[in-house]
């Protein structure tokens, strides 16, 4: 298999680390790639022109990190990062995480496109709150006891999602009064698939 990626983007690491904790490292290729460059062979691969994208053994494409995630969990070894038993909990944990994410994102992206000025416009401003808004709803949900069970789809997204607003947007400074989120990350982002894959 292979996988396009690159050291910076927060859907790539997600897929990337699901890949490690599945036990596939050694079966996928790492593409590293510039989705803002019109890489030919990521377009053919997701003619979206996004990362992360995979090509499977049989050669098919898949794009979006949650889809991906969903097809390694399926081929992977190992502690299921869906459990059955705590479904929804994990997939509500896991949407909180890829909404983190696309508000980050989306403010990292525009602002280099458009300058920094367009934080006070309305889209600007409603990624903000979104941001806000979902920190500290993770604040009332999760502390280190949570981190204590297997690691599942919802952990890797929030945990990704938190390195990313503490790499691209480090004067939000998230864990800046929420310590028991703060502990819960560490928790998880000290696991071995997330320090090699740390964002550079
Ligand atoms: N919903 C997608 C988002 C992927 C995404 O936006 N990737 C960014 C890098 S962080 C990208 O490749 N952007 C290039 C572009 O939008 O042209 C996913 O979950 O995979």
């Amino acid at each position: 298999m292979e996988l396009f990626l690159n050291t910076t983007s927060p859907y790539a690491r997600m897929a990337r680390i699901v890949m490690m904790e599945k036990g596939l490292a050694s079966n996928v290729t790492l593409r590293w790639s510039d989705p803002w460059a019109n890489d030919a062979e990521l377009l053919e691969a997701n003619p979206a022109g996004r990362i992360p994208a995979l090509i499977t053994e049989d050669g098919t494409t898949l794009g979006e990190s949650l889809l991906i995630a969903y097809f390694l969990e399926g081929i992977g070894q190992g502690e299921s990062l869906l459990p059955a038993t705590r479904l929804s909990q994990v997939l509500h944990l896991a949407g909180l995480g890829q909404g983190l994410m696309d508000a980050a994102f989306s403010t990292v992206i525009t602002r280099k496109h458009m300058g920094a000025e367009v934080d006070e416009s309305v889209l600007g401003q409603r990624r903000k709150h979104a941001i806000q808004r979902i920190l500290e709803r993770l604040a009332s949900e999760l502390d280190e006891d949570k981190a204590s069970g297997n690691v599942t789809l919802g952990d890797i997204s929030v945990a990704v999602a938190l390195d990313y607003v503490a790499f691209r947007l480090p004067e939000v400074n998230w864990p800046q009064g929420r310590p028991q989120l703060d502990a819960w990350h560490r928790r998880i982002a000290g696991r071995e698939s997330f320090r090699q894959t740390a964002f550079e």
